[in-house]
């Protein structure tokens, strides 16, 4: 059994209040949302960082996106306005390493982010 939680949020053995899954990726709602509406896109296949990607995984991070893209539609807030976030490492502020896209909405959000 894998110790990465997103791996077991991907393989069903750790609940989650999913929004949209595809053969690909997996959207869910954030444990700790930084904003009204707070999504994370997470592939199924697990890649640790950002920056362990590889050319391979071109289609896989446009996956992400394009499902960051289709939270926001279904969820309401598309139209006024959203960011994507995706943190790589300690200096990015990432936490669990299983590469996740971010999907803030539902408020201004300030730039630069702190
Ligand atoms: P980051 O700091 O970029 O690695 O973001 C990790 C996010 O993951 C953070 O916003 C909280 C969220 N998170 C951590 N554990 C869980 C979990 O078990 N379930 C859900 N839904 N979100 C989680």
């Amino acid at each position: 059994m894998t110790d990465c939680i997103f791996c077991r949020i991907a393989e069903g053995e750790i609940s989650a209040r999913v929004i949209l899954e595809t053969e690909s990726v997996l959207a869910f709602h954030d444990l700790n949302p930084a904003a009204p509406h707070h999504a994370l896109v997470i592939p199924r296949r697990h890649i640790a960082t950002l920056d362990e990607a590889e050319p391979d995984d071109r289609s896989l991070l446009g996956d992400m996106m394009l499902a960051g893209a289709e939270v926001a539609r279904q969820l309401g807030f598309a139209k006024k306005g959203y960011r994507t976030v995706l943190n790589c490492n300690h200096n990015g502020g990432q936490s669990v390493y299983h590469i996740h896209l971010h999907v803030l909405g539902g408020r201004n959000l300030s730039w630069p982010p702190g």
